[in-house]
């Protein structure tokens, strides 16, 4: 199939998905064109099936706002006609499920019939896509795709409740490469050596740093298990918060023993001498750095919300708390560190949930998915 992928090239969750959906469906033989304002922070080596198309953003001084929307679904239209695109699949709602719907109509002027598939993330539903300035679009462009995926069950239910939706959603789940997250803790123990030249613990947060991520929360579970073993926190990823969150380890006294690596695109190596990973989030969709760091055997520590409870399982891979509730998340992550039979148990139990979304489960779901998409739509134009 030639199969034309639109999302957000920038750190983040749906980017990265989106970005090793279209790896993979390179490596099964189909062709995959990218269709981005810059290049995805995944898509880091040549493939041969793999195309990758730059929307360009004119300026004009009469904008102070340069329509993206009109020259994504231009873009869309281009690679469609160009590279006889056989679908379309968007990540993240808002604005690529509306780009897109304007880039099918435009080419079926044409008498080009390309169906889109929209997948939504998280906060494209929860966060975003519900203030009213953008929820009439959101809500037409959803019910206007030929197919929607939703990442678990949770968000599958808050689509429903948010939005007036007349079509199926279906849960496919995000999905892990269990053999690139593989532990290689052995192999990495200079890495580890230099952050924790001790033997303290490592506790791990990765995010975008955005108030979602609460991610004050993890400073202060991590003060609390300082106070009762040697430990390190690596925070990884940039955003927002971040000068905030230094000023608060600063006023802890915690700068000693916490790091900032910043963005990284090496993460299975971060994971991979870590011990615990904290993600105590407001909301999470799914959570996918979580199960990254579950296939490197590392153990969660997180909030219970929204589909991170489908994701990190209590008692067997980590611990969920109440949003918020820092002394339980630190009691768990102490519990745990200081048990190493408890948590080699967890380990083990985190790499088993971890190949429930391998990979090779995930994309065939996507391929179905398209194989069906795109009979509907030749029957559509044989009536
Ligand atoms: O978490 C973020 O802020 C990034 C966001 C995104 O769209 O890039 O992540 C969302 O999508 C990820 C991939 O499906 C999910 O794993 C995250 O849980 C979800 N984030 C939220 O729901 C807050």
């Amino acid at each position: 199939m030639r199969i034309g992928i639109v999302c957000y090239p920038t750190y983040g969750g749906s980017g990265v998905l989106a970005t090793e959906l279209g790896k993979a469906l390179a490596d099964k033989g189909h062709m995959v064109h990218f269709i981005t304002y810059q290049q995805p922070v995944r898509l880091n080596a040549f493939h041969a099936n793999i195309y990758y198309h730059e929307v360009q953003v004119p300026t004009y001084p009469l904008f102070d706002f340069p329509p993206y929307e009109s020259a994504l679904s231009s873009t869309m239209v281009d690679v469609i006609l160009n590279q006889q695109l056989d679908l379309l699949h968007v990540h993240y709602a808002i604005p690529h499920a509306s780009t897109a719907y304007l880039a099918k109509q435009i080419v079926s002027k044409q008498g080009r019939i390309v169906p889109f598939i929209t997948t939504l993330h998280g906060t494209d539903i929860t966060l975003v896509g519900k203030d009213k300035t953008y929820a009439p679009v959101v809500t037409f462009s959803i019910n206007e795709s030929d197919a929607i995926t939703a990442v678990s069950n949770n968000l599958r239910e808050e689509t429903y409740k948010s939005f007036q939706i007349e079509k199926d959603i279906e849960v496919i789940y995000n999905f892990v490469d269990t053999e690139r997250f593989k532990r290689r803790a052995a192999e990495l123990m200079h890495f580890r050596n230099a952050i924790a030249p001790n033997g303290e613990k490592i506790l791990l947060h990765v995010s975008n740093f955005r108030k979602v991520k609460r991610v004050p929360d993890v400073v202060k579970v991590f003060a609390q298990v300082r106070e009762k073993l040697p430990a390190k926190l690596l925070l990884v990823g940039d955003g927002p918060d971040r000068p905030a969150i230094e000023s608060m380890c600063r006023d802890m006294h915690l700068c000693g023993d916490v790091r900032f690596v910043g963005k990284q695109e090496q993460l299975e190596d971060v994971m991979s001498i870590s011990d615990l990973f904290l993600l105590p989030s407001d909301y999470e969709s799914f959570g996918l750095a979580a199960l990254e760091a579950m296939a490197a055997e590392v153990p969660v520590i997180s909030s219970n919300a929204g589909g991170l409870p489908e994701v990190n399982i209590h008692g067997k891979t980590g611990y969920l708390s109440p949003v918020g509730d820092v002394d339980s998340m630190a009691a768990n992550a102490i519990k745990l560190l200081e048990d190493e039979k408890l948590l080699e148990a967890m380990r083990k139990g985190a790499l088993e949930q971890a190949q429930r979304f391998h990979i090779s489960n995930i994309i065939p779901q996507y391929e179905a998915l398209y194989e069906e998409v795109m009979n509907r739509a030749l029957a559509s134009v044989d009536k």
